[in-house]
């Protein structure tokens, strides 16, 4: 299916039927991997709401965050806040502790986190908010009693299920797959993995799940994974993997390799990343939501939670700009929309 492009807003708006993707063309600054970037209107709009808002990825250098931080940039910009980037530099358990700690003392009206553990950066979210900071996850959630809301970008059964879906139609449904992972205790990628183990065992008996290795969201241990699976496992028949940094790194090792075209790969990957491997072959589908939705949401659910018009009680509504009004669903989470899938006919179509 082809979608008209528009070329609005700087960037590139792609309109289906069934789904809009609006995609932001601009690039963040904080992509040059400095460990700090800040853009805003200025005054921190809405009275005397305090609308300095610090986006903090699981890591920074990955583009994947640079496009949902960049959306939710946007989204500040519209209203008026103060938008800033912190991160480290690896996806460690503990490594946004730090960061959490310094925008506390700072005085921020909002922290919008990706974390790289469910629980390892309670306490200093905690703190956090005892001290009036508004948290809001998105991408990989906390336990729930460490923020306020979590902006979900799609149910983990429908992210679980394209990807066991894309891997069984890429190999005839039958012979050993592989899962290549980001970090061990990532909330969303666990989650994920989880329910695909559930699926696979219940609807495709003829696939085994032979092992899950954990790239660490880092390229180059990423790199090595891979190599090292299709060493272990000479006969394998396919690998997912549900993360940007996984899937463009196994796709690179794959593309030099006598296993291109015999070795499926599929997962979660950002289109540019994974134009090329697309176009040479390596990769035939694979699957995402728009990340500069996914912040751009994250962003007004900050604005909405500082300004009071939400506390993340179920049924809460607010406005999300462009996106129209999102309502706050149980367990305090926002739902941004359902995983879509790329492939050769549609790629061309989208710019992040
Ligand atoms: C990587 C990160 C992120 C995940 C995507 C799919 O960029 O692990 O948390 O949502 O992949």
């Amino acid at each position: 299916m082809k979608f008209p492009i528009n070329k609005a807003r700087g960037g590139i708006v792609a309109v289906a039927a069934a789904l809009a993707l609006t995609v932001a063309g601009c690039s963040s600054d904080s992509s040059d991997g400095d460990s700090s970037s800040s853009a805003g209107g200025g005054d921190t709009g809405g009275g005397d709401a305090n609308l300095a808002i610090t986006f903090l990825p699981k890591n920074l250098g990955n583009a994947y965050f640079d496009t949902s931080d960049a959306g939710g940039e946007e989204a500040i910009m519209e209203f008026g806040g103060t938008y800033e980037e912190v991160g480290p530099a690896e996806a460690g358990p503990d490594a946004q502790v730090s960061y959490i700690n310094t925008l506390t003392q700072q005085g921020v009206g909002g922290i919008v986190v990706s974390a790289n553990d469910p629980a390892a950066i309670c306490d200093a979210l905690n703190e956090a908010r005892d001290n009036g900071v508004k948290v809001v996850t998105f991408d990989s959630d906390t336990n729930p009693e460490c923020r306020d809301v979590f902006i979900n970008q799609a149910t983990a059964d429908g992210i679980a299920q394209v990807q066991v879906d894309m891997i069984a139609e890429q190999i005839g449904d039958e012979g050993q797959v592989a899962i290549l992972s980001a970090s061990a205790n990532a909330t969303n990628q666990n989650a994920w993995i989880a329910t695909m183990e559930e699926i696979f065992a219940a609807d495709h008996p003829n696939i085994e799940l032979v092992e899950t290795v954990y790239g660490d969201d880092d390229d180059q241990t990423s790199f090595d994974k891979t190599a090292a699976l299709l060493q272990t496992y000479p006969d394998l028949k396919g690998i997912i993997s549900p993360t940007t940094v996984g899937i463009s790194a196994a796709a690179r090792y794959l593309s030099t390799s006598d296993y291109k075209g015999k070795v499926a790969l599929t997962g979660l990957g950002t289109p540019n990343q994974m134009r090329e491997y697309v176009e040479d072959g390596t990769v035939t589908e694979f699957a995402l939501w728009n990340p500069a939705d996914l912040g751009y949401l994250a962003a007004y659910a900050a604005k909405a939670l500082i300004e009071g018009e939400i506390t993340g009680a179920e049924g809460d509504a607010f406005d999300a700009g462009k996106l129209g009004s999102y309502e706050v669903g149980a367990d305090a989470t926002v739902l941004l929309g359902d995983p879509y899938r790329f492939n050769a006919d549609n790629i061309g179509d989208f710019d992040f």
